[in-house]
Parts: C-alpha cells; structure tokens; sequence
C-alpha cells in the first residue's frame, strides 16, 4: 500500500482518526462566526487573501494546539491547497479535518485544504468542514492574547508568514449541558 503524496508518507497514522474526548471542549464545534471584534489581519499571497489566522487557548493537558483561519479567498483562476505549515513553538503543524460522531470529536491528517479558484474556503473554529492546523506537541500551553509567528505553505502560491493571536472563539465554548 503506497499513500499518494511523499508527505503523507512520512507522516504516522496519517490514515486513522484520533479519538479526543478529552480534548473535545476545547476545540467543540461552534455555533456560528470567528469573533467579530476581534483584530481584522489579512495577508496576501500570489492570488490567494488569508483572512484572520487565529489560534485558541489550550486547556491544561492538552498537548496540541489548534489554528484556525476566518477565510481563504482565491482571486485566481488555478485552485491552491493549504498543505501545511511551522510554528516555532510546536514541533510539528498537521493539516486536519474533523467531525463530531455520536458526541466524540474525531479528527484526522489530511493531505491538504482546497482553495478553489475564484472561490474561498472556511477555516474557522466551528465550520462545518472542520478544517484547521493541528500544532502538534507544543512546547508551553496556548494562552489568551498569546501572539505567535505561523507560516502557512501553500502548493502554488508557496510559502507565507503570518501573525497568529490566540484568543477564545465566542462559540466554541459553553453549549454543553
Ligand atoms: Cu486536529
């Protein structure tokens, strides 16, 4: 069995889904929207618009970070892919999509996020894809109004450093009963 991509290869279980029931709260698929006050940062990249990259705190334990983005757009007329990224402060950055599945958040590493041309993608907390950058195995917790350095490697439009406030999703928190 070979798997498509020479990244996927090197990565382990690239194939199965994490079970994270623990983790479940802090990365709880929202209600609705990013948080509209916070800061608006928006970066530009070859035809592609990163609108608001944003991380959420961690809770205590928990050793992966999450790092989301409000909205890709793509002005161009060639689809791109998010197929990665670096953080200094965590050792690796996975591409991951999850979902919820009887009430257990699942997540797994996939190859990449597409941007289709002339079109745009979510990648905020709480969307129904479940997109987002899993910072893998960190080296101190995430905390509210923390600001980190992210690059975002594109297939096409290539590499792209961006600034990346941790701050709490106004949904992704306190629906549960
Ligand atoms: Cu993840």
């Amino acid at each position: 069995m070979t798997f498509l991509t020479q990244r996927l290869a090197r990565r382990q279980t690239a194939s199965s889904w994490l079970v994270l029931m623990l983790a479940a709260s802090a990365f709880a698929l929202g209600l609705g929207s990013a948080p509209s006050r916070a800061s608006n940062q928006e970066y530009r990249k070859g035809s592609l618009e990163i609108e608001h990259p944003y991380a959420t705190p961690t809770a205590p334990g928990q050793p992966h970070g999450a790092l989301f983005i409000r909205e890709i757009k793509n002005r161009g007329t060639t689809a791109d892919q998010l197929i990665g990224g670096r953080v200094s402060i965590a050792k690796s950055v996975e591409v991951h999509q999850m979902i919820m599945d009887n009430n257990v958040m699942k997540m797994r590493e996939i190859p990449g996020i597409e941007v289709p041309a002339k079109g745009k993608v979510s990648m905020k907390q709480g969307s129904k894809e479940g997109y987002h950058l899993m910072l893998m195995n960190l080296n101190a917790p995430l905390k509210e109004g923390d600001r980190l350095k992210a690059t975002l490697i594109f297939k096409q439009a290539g590499e792209l450093e961006v600034d990346v406030i941790v701050e709490k999703s106004h949904h992704g928190h306190g629906h549960r009963h």
